[in-house]
């Protein structure tokens, strides 16, 4: 069963039943299936929902770098960890401008620009405003990831033309206070509500191998899923471990299981666009290519993701040509 409105046949009139709700358990038992059975049904999920060769393409650019006031043991941009990355100020609006020009010349349909803030100042709203509406004027989709929102942020944003929001809710529940303390996962729900709130469409997923767990893993994505509506992009990040912070030494997920993350993500949010993120730098063709087979469509594209690299655009036009991959 997906989480799709189902209609059911009755005498009278259809009767259109509200869309499921996942378990941790049964999330769970989605993974445990056997490789290729759980392969099977996501590919025939994709294929119900999407066209199985096309893939969607973003850049990403890093508009503020460093110096955040933020704890999230897995990122290189906390003030708190020694990373070595120098900080950057917020980049001004032509040169963004010009990044933007590029992506879309090297065929990015979407642009995300991303902030090291807990959350946007009043003060960087108008540079940021601009921003979007420029990149916008350009006729590329926009997407900004800013942190936590506060009063009419989500809806200046609306009004100045953005069509994404990005804002991880990062892992479980449970594993949640492990990785970051300065903010919860409710302040993470409630800036979400924002953004639904003021019509912009969701971007929000995680990332695996922090030492999760395969059930650390499951009550991501059935929080997730169980968002109404679910997020309509759900990017599925594989840690990269960077040195100097407090994730640097952790066991790396199994590709395989990766894979599953993938395919479980597919079945439980069956009409969203769920994103290979970071970690395809480390990741070779072949297992790319499963992630795809297991319902994955969409990419960072261009050769760096916010402070760490990404394949460069080579790399992905010859890896969608030997796939049949078409990119959108
Ligand atoms: N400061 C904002 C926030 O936290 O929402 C926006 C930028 S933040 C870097 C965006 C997301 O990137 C994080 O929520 C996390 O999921 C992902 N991310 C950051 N560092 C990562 C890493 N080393 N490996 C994998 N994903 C990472
Ligand atoms: C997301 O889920 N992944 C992107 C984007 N949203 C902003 C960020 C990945 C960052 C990887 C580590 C880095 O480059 O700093
Ligand atoms: Fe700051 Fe975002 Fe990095 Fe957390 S993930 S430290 S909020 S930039």
């Amino acid at each position: 069963m997906t989480s799709e409105c189902r209609t059911t046949e009755s005498p009278d009139a259809a009767v259109v039943t509200p869309p499921r709700k996942w378990t941790v358990a049964e999330a769970v038992a989605l993974f445990e299936q056997p490789f290729m059975d759980l392969l099977f049904r996501a590919q025939q999920v994709h294929r119900e929902h999407f066209d199985a060769n096309a893939v969607q393409r973003s850049t990403l650019l890093s508009i503020k770098t460093g110096g955040c006031s933020e704890d999230c043991g897995y990122c290189s941009q906390s003030a708190r960890h020694h990373t070595g990355l120098d900080r950057e100020q917020l980049m001004r609006v032509a040169e963004v401008v010009e990044h933007a020009k590029a992506a879309k010349a090297k065929g990015a349909s979407r642009f995300c620009m991303g902030a090291a803030w807990r959350g946007p100042k009043d003060k960087d709203m108008d540079t940021v405003l601009a921003m979007v509406r420029e990149v916008k004027a350009l006729g590329l989709e926009t997407c900004v990831t800013l942190g936590m929102l506060k009063g009419d942020q989500a809806l200046q944003l609306k009004e100045a033309g953005l069509d994404y929001y990005n804002h991880n809710l990062d892992t479980a529940p449970e594993f949640y206070g492990r990785i970051i303390t300065t903010h919860t996962l409710a302040d993470r729900l409630d800036t979400l509500e924002q953004v639904r709130g003021a019509g912009i469409n969701v971007c929000s997923g995680g990332i695996v191998g922090m030492g999760e767990g395969r059930a650390g893993r499951a009550g991501l994505l059935a929080q997730l899923a169980n968002m109404a509506p679910p997020p309509e992009s759900v990017p599925i990040n594989n840690l990269v471990a960077v040195p100097g912070t407090p994730l640097e030494g952790v066991e790396k997920i199994d590709p395989f299981e990766f894979v599953r993350t993938i395919a479980a993500a597919r079945i439980m949010m069956p009409a969203s666009y769920v994103r290979l993120s970071a970690g395809r730098q480390q990741m070779n063709d072949e297992l790319q290519a499963l992630c795809f087979m297991a319902g994955a469509n969409s990419i960072f594209y261009g050769d760096r993701l916010l402070t760490t690299d990404n394949p460069d655009a080579d790399r992905d036009e010859a890896l969608f040509e030997r796939l049949g991959l078409r990119a959108i």
